[in-house]
C-alpha cells in the first residue's frame, strides 16, 4: 500500500474510482506519445540552448494537486477562498525567488504568477509604460527576443511592437558584439522610455553599468530579460543584473533548471543616488507590476508551476547547482574551443555563458541545413540569425547550448564527443548538399536514409544512452 493510501485520504476502495486510473489505461494513446518523447529526449543530444531536463521533484510539485486551485489576487488578498495552503506555497516561492539572487526584500519583491517568459515580460511593459511609449531592445536578428520589440518591414511581429515604439540596438555586423556606443547614440536621440537588455542568441555576457549610464542620460527604465542565463546568474557564474536594473525578468525553465514559468523582479522601497545615498523618492513598481500581471494580463495563477518554480529555486540555491551552472559554463568553452580548433567560425569568436553561436557562412552551409541533418542523427540544435545575414529567412547559422545536457552529468570531454557529431554532420551535410544541390527541400529528400546520416544516427544515440536522465520515470 501506497503513502497516500495509507494517510486515510484514499482508502483501497477509492482505487477503482475513475478519478484515479493510471494515464496509461485511461488514454493509452497520449501515454504512448509521452513515453515516446521521453524515448527522443534520452536518446538524442539535446543541444537547444533555451531547455534543459528538470528533476523529478520539479516534475512531482508540477503535476500535483495544486492545479486544482484558483487563486487570483496574491497571497492574503485573494478573490477565492481556501487559498491558505496556496498563500504559503507563493510567499515560500517569493522568498525562495529573492534569496536565490542575493536580493534584500526591502530593496526587490517578485511577482511569481507569469505563466512564462513573453507573459512575464509583456506584463512588465503594460504595469510601466503608456501605450506608444518608446523602447529599446536588441534586435531579433542580431540575438534578441520576439517580446523586445520585433518587427519586419511588412508586419508588426510581437504584441510589444504593436502596442509600443520599438527601436532596436544591433550587434557589429563584423564583430558580432552590442555597439554600447551607438546604443547610447541612438538612446541620446530616440529617448525611449525603456531599455531592455538580455538576450536569445548573444553569447557574450553583458555591461550592465555601461546600459545604466545610458538609460540614466536618456531617462529610461532598465529591464534585463535575462530567461537564458538566469541559472549562470544564480550561481554567480555570469554578471548580475540586479545591480543595475530597474527591473529584471525571466523564465524558469533554461538554465534555471525549473518548470515552464516566468518571474518579474521589481526594485521597492526608496531610490538611491550612485553613491547609494537615498534620493527621498520611493520606487512605485511593486502595485503597478503586481496589477499588470493580475488582473491586467493574466487570470488565475498556475499554483501547481508556482510550486515547482520554488522546488527548482531550492535546487539552484545547492552547492551542486553552483557545480551545475559553471560545468554548462565550462562545456560551452570547451565545445567552441575544440569546432575553432577545427576551424569553424563562432560569432563574436567565443562564449561567456552557456551558449555557441555557430557562423556556417565560411563553409558553405545555411543553418536550416545543419538543422535539418542534425535532427536527422538525433541531435537537436536551432537555425539561428549570425551578424552580417542579410536574409532573416535564410539564417547563416546554429545556435548550440549547454545547459541539457550537462543536466546529464557532461563534461568538457564528452563535448568534445559532441563537436565530433557536430563536424561529421557538416561534412555529411556538404557531400550531401554537392549531389543534391542547394535548394532545401531536395536536400531533404535525399537526407531521407542516407547511408551514412543513419550510422551517425545509432552512434549519436548509442553515446546519449550512456548518460542519465533527470526526471526519473515521470
Ligand atoms: N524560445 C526561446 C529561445 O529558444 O530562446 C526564448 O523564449
Amino acid at each position: 500500500m501506497s503513502e497516500c493510501y495509507a494517510n486515510g485520504y484514499y482508502t483501497p476502495e477509492f482505487e477503482g474510482f475513475s478519478g484515479n486510473k493510471p494515464l496509461s489505461s485511461v488514454d493509452p494513446e497520449m501515454y504512448s506519445l509521452v513515453e515516446k518523447e521521453k524515448e527522443r529526449q534520452f536518446t538524442g543530444l539535446e543541444l537547444i540552448a533555451s531547455e534543459n531536463f528538470t528533476s523529478r521533484a520539479v516534475m512531482e510539485a508540477n503535476g500535483s494537486c495544486l492545479t486544482n486551485k484558483y487563486s487570483e489576487g496574491l497571497p492574503g488578498n485573494r478573490y477565492y477562498g481556501g487559498n491558505e495552503i496556496i498563500d504559503k506555497v507563493e510567499i515560500l516561492v517569493q522568498k525562495r525567488a529573492l534569496e536565490a539572487f542575493g536580493l534584500s526584500a526591502d530593496q526587490w519583491g517578485v511577482n511569481v504568477q507569469p505563466y512564462s517568459g513573453s507573459t512575464a515580460n509583456f506584463a512588465a511593459y503594460t504595469g510601466i509604460l503608456q501605450v506608444h511609449d518608446r523602447i529599446m531592445g536588441l534586435d531579433l536578428p542580431s540575438g534578441g527576443h520576439l517580446t523586445h520589440g520585433y518587427y519586419t518591414a511588412k508586419k508588426k511581429i510581437s504584441a510589444t511592437s504593436i502596442y509600443f515604439e520599438s527601436f532596436p540596438y544591433k550587434v557589429h555586423p563584423e564583430t558580432g558584439l552590442i555597439e554600447y556606443d551607438k546604443l547610447e547614440e541612438i538612446a541620446l536621440t530616440y529617448r525611449p522610455k525603456l531599455i531592455l537588455c538580455g538576450a536569445s542568441a548573444y553569447p557574450r555576457d553583458w555591461d550592465y553599468k555601461r546600459l545604466r549610464s545610458i538609460a540614466d542620460k536618456c531617462g529610461a527604465y532598465l529591464l534585463c530579460d535575462m530567461a537564458h542565463t538566469s541559472g549562470l546568474v544564480c550561481a554567480g557564474a555570469v554578471r548580475s543584473p540586479f545591480e543595475y536594473c530597474d527591473i529584471v525578468t525571466t523564465t524558469t525553465h533554461k538554465s534555471l533548471r525549473g518548470p515552464r514559468a516566468g518571474l518579474i523582479f521589481f526594485r521597492r522601497g526608496p531610490k538611491k543616488d550612485v553613491q547609494g545615498q537615498s534620493s527621498g523618492e520611493e520606487y512605485d513598481f511593486e502595485s503597478k507590476i503586481n496589477m499588470a500581471v493580475f488582473p491586467g494580463c493574466q487570470g488565475g495563477p498556475h499554483n501547481h508551476t508556482i510550486a515547482a518554480v520554488g522546488v527548482a529555486l531550492k535546487e539552484a540555491m545547492s552547492p551542486e547547482f553552483k557545480k551545475y551552472a559553471f560545468q554548462v559554463q565550462a562545456n560551452a568553452r570547451a565545445l567552441a574551443a575544440e569546432l575553432e580548433k577545427r576551424g569553424y567560425k563562432l560569432a563574436t569568436g567565443g562564449t561567456d555563458n552557456h551558449l555557441v553561436l555557430w557562423d556556417l557562412r565560411p563553409v558553405n552551409l545555411t543553418g536550416s541545413k545543419m538543422e535539418k541533418i542534425c535532427d536527422a542523427a538525433h541531435i537537436t540544435l536551432n537555425k539561428n540569425a549570425v551578424h552580417g545575414d542579410t536574409s532573416a529567412l535564410v539564417p547563416g547559422g546554429v545556435r548550440i547550448g549547454t545547459p541539457a545536457l550537462t543536466s546529464r552529468g557532461f563534461k568538457e570531454n564528452d563535448f568534445m564527443q559532441v563537436a565530433d557529431f557536430l563536424d561529421r554532420a557538416v561534412k555529411l551535410a556538404l557531400a550531401i548538399q554537392q549531389k543534391s544541390g542547394k535548394n532545401i527541400k531536395d536536400f531533404n529528400m535525399a537526407l531521407n536514409g542516407h547511408e551514412e546520416v543513419e550510422k551517425l544516427r545509432k552512434e549519436v544515440v548509442e553515446f546519449s544512452k550512456k548518460f542519465p536522465m533527470p526526471g526519473g520515470q515521470l
